[in-house]
């Protein structure tokens, strides 16, 4: 077992600034090594999913979306920017709130909606909703709804590439788990566990936290210690913890979020990352934000993270109004087909309602063993007729 070192946190707040635009180095803004046409499609990917929020928000009050519903709007910046940073085999796992991870992560906004929609179409054949979106071949692992819970499945995962690089060989490169929490999760035990096993093992996963300053009406102050350094919970299990500030940012989240990947998947160690972000709605669809003032709202809202990145294209030259109303129209008009054909689509069919449920073959659960709770009064379980011995 490696000796528990904890270095510096990173506080990486101020980068390099490097406009985007040759000859306009003077009026440009734009913080980053990366061409404009990145940039561009970043901005394109948090529009997509601000405009899937907005008709999400529509299609709930519609009673088109059945179940819990979480916006992810305002915190764009973080899954667009975090994603971008990894290769596309890298696992990722999120919490609830997962809309924007799965658009980031390229799933088709049509399969996402579907499963909003309850529909046989959706990513989980319309059976998870909102909470539960999953999309095996783009190594995302779901969407959890209990808070905390996709925090030991993603030690599993960092284990398992590790345990198929090293030694069974099916792979032959480091793939680096990325997990998301929110601030709210830190306070799960479940959460401990995770991180200490990952650091005792040297797993290959970073622990992304998205510290938007609530946990439901909780403020992160009054129900977590270190508020204003989650971060440091790092040291605790030998780890290195990185804060990066400015979370509205797309291009600052991609450029110190990439620095911590590569020397994960340099060093297979895992890290803990905090990211401080906002969430523009409240915690749920059925959430009136009392416990928050309508002063810090506004100077959330003045971080926008798309007006950022708009604004900063367009003063470097290298967007121009016209091309951002295109932009913004085109994907409207993507979601709005999106929403049509989601609301078209059919629910699963009866005879799907217990498939995928469990796993093995038991009576009418197809590809299931069925629960001990769930047999009938005859068919004894083995703990039972061990119990009775
Ligand atoms: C184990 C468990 N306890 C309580 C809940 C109820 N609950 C749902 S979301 C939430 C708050 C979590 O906040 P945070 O982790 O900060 O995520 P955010 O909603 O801010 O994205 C709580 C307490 C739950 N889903 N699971
Ligand atoms: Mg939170």
């Amino acid at each position: 077992m490696r000796p528990p070192v904890t270095k510096a946190p990173v506080k990486q707040t101020n980068h390099k600034k490097v406009a985007a635009s040759k000859n306009d180095a003077a009026k440009g803004k734009v913080k980053s090594s990366n061409d404009a046409k990145t940039l561009k499609h970043w901005l394109r990917e948090m529009l997509l999913i601000r405009e899937f929020e907005v008709r999400t928000m529509q299609a709930y009050q519609n009673r088109l979306v059945g179940g819990f519903c979480h916006i992810y709007s305002g915190q764009e910046a973080v899954a667009v920017g975090t994603i971008a940073a990894l290769q596309d085999d890298d696992p990722i796992i999120t919490a609830y709130r997962c809309h924007g991870h799965a658009l980031a992560r390229g799933m088709d906004p049509y399969y996402c909606m579907a499963e909003l929609f309850g529909r046989f179409d959706g990513c989980a054949k319309g059976k998870g909703g909102s909470m539960h979106m999953f999309d095996r071949e783009k190594h995302l692992y779901g969407g959890h709804a209990i808070v905390g819970a996709q925090t030991p499945l993603a030690t599993g995962l960092a284990f398992a590439t590790k345990y198929e690089q090293e030694v069974i060989k099916t792979s032959d490169h480091t793939r680096v788990t990325v997990c998301y929490l929110g601030d709210g999760a830190l306070n799960q035990g479940g959460f401990h566990e995770a991180m200490n096993l990952a650091g005792v093992l040297d797993l290959p996963v970073i622990f992304v936290i998205e510290n938007n300053g609530y946990a439901m009406g909780t403020s992160v102050a009054r129900g977590t210690t270190l508020a204003d350094a989650l971060y440091r919970k790092a040291e605790s299990y030998g780890m290195t913890g990185h804060l990066i500030e400015e979370g509205m940012d797309v291009v600052t989240v991609h450029d110190q979020f990439k620095k911590v990947v590569d020397e994960t998947r340099k060093t297979s160690k895992p890290d803990l990352v905090e990211i401080r972000t906002y969430r523009f709605k409240g915690h749920s669809m059925s959430d009136p934000r009392k416990y928050r003032t309508h002063e810090e709202e506004e100077k959330w809202n003045k971080q926008d993270p798309i007006d950022h990145l708009s604004h900063d294209l367009i003063k470097a030259g290298e967007l121009t109004q016209d091309e951002f109303k295109k932009m913004t129209t085109e994907i409207r008009g993507e979601i709005r087909d999106v929403v049509k054909r989601a609301s078209e689509a059919e629910p699963p069919p009866l005879d799907e309602l217990y498939v995928d449920v469990h796993t093995g073959n038991w009576g009418p659960f197809k590809g299931t063993t069925l629960p001990n709770m769930l047999r009938g009064d005859n068919e004894k379980t083995t703990d039972q007729n061990q119990e009775s011995h």
